[in-house]
């Protein structure tokens, strides 16, 4: 039986140096190793460089690779709401970061085990992950802190949020996206906690990573936007929510100060409506 239909989004924020061999080598790896239906769509959001040309050029040598171009900065996660938005176009969904830092083999492994879950996200964090590089200790430290931040706000028991690979079935894309807001690096959060909200399984599964130089974040803007973004969804949850309203000017002028993209804030009224 051949393998369920797969759509692997790419999001990149000014990758024209790094995100070339990445490409060929998933759409050689997943052409020679995938028997079912593959695609990937690199999710362009912000670029000032030449990621477009790049793509459209490695795009002519494969055809399982398109892409989406937003020419406004609407951050990671902005892209992959976007990207996510093609959910109906195949069995399975995911992303990984355009960096190669997830191999494709490794990557493969996820896709493979979701049979057993809704959605199956990549770990550094638990036995049997393989590192090759490591993030910077400064990374290291700051994504430990972030880590005790969400679990003591959001009690999901994952060890690694962030990795940059994840793959879910279409319906659980379907089913959360309404609830999908946060334009930063946490947009991570904002999926996992609405997929365990609805009620779907999520299965951490130890991976392969490899630390790349020419990291786009920033550590203490990127850090910054992210607790607020998280501490964002927390009370999107709560009961107070609505009596915040007043302070949404507040957060805007936060966000831009911090050079971060806005959240979405039209996603989170039919959040609330839902609920
Ligand atoms: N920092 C950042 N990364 C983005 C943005 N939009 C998309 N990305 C992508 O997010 C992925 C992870 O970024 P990267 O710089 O490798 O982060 P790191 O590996 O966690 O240091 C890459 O595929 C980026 O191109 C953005 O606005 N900012
Ligand atoms: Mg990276």
């Amino acid at each position: 039986m051949p393998e369920p239909s797969l759509l692997a989004l790419i999001p990149a924020y000014n990758e024209e140096a790094r995100i070339e061999p990445v490409l060929r080598a998933y759409a050689h790896f997943f052409a020679q190793n995938y028997s079912g239906p593959f695609q990937l769509v690199v999710v362009l959001n912000g670029c000032k460089d030449n990621t477009l040309g790049v793509v459209q050029r490695v795009a002519r040598d494969f055809p399982s690779i398109s892409w989406l171009d937003f020419p406004a900065p609407i951050g990671k996660g902005g892209a992959l709401i976007e990207g996510l938005k093609l959910a109906g176009k195949a069995d399975l969904i995911g992303y990984v970061d355009a960096d190669g830092a997830t191999p494709p083999r490794a990557y493969l492994e996820l896709v493979k085990k979701i049979g057993a879950a809704d959605c199956v996200i990549g770990s550094r964090w638990l036995p049997g992950a393989v590192i090759h590089q490591s993030q910077t200790g400064n990374r290291q430290f700051a994504s430990r802190v972030f880590h005790f931040i969400v679990q003591s706000l959001f009690w999901m028991n994952i060890r690694d949020t962030q990795c940059g690979a994840k793959v879910m079935k279409r319906a659980v894309a379907e089913k959360v996206h309404p609830a999908l807001c946060i334009a930063d690096m946490a947009f991570d959060i904002n999926l996992l906690y609405s997929i365990q909200r609805a009620g779907f399984k999520i299965l951490e599964v130890p991976t392969e990573w490899t630390d790349q130089v020419g990291s786009k974040v920033t550590l203490a803007r990127s850090s910054l936007t992210m607790l607020l973004s998280v501490i964002r969804v927390r009370l999107i949850y709560s009961p107070f929510y609505k009596l915040l309203r007043p302070l949404r000017p507040l957060e805007a002028w936060v966000y831009k100060k911090l050079r971060a993209p806005q959240p979405l804030a039209g996603a989170v009224e039919q959040t609330r409506a839902e609920a």
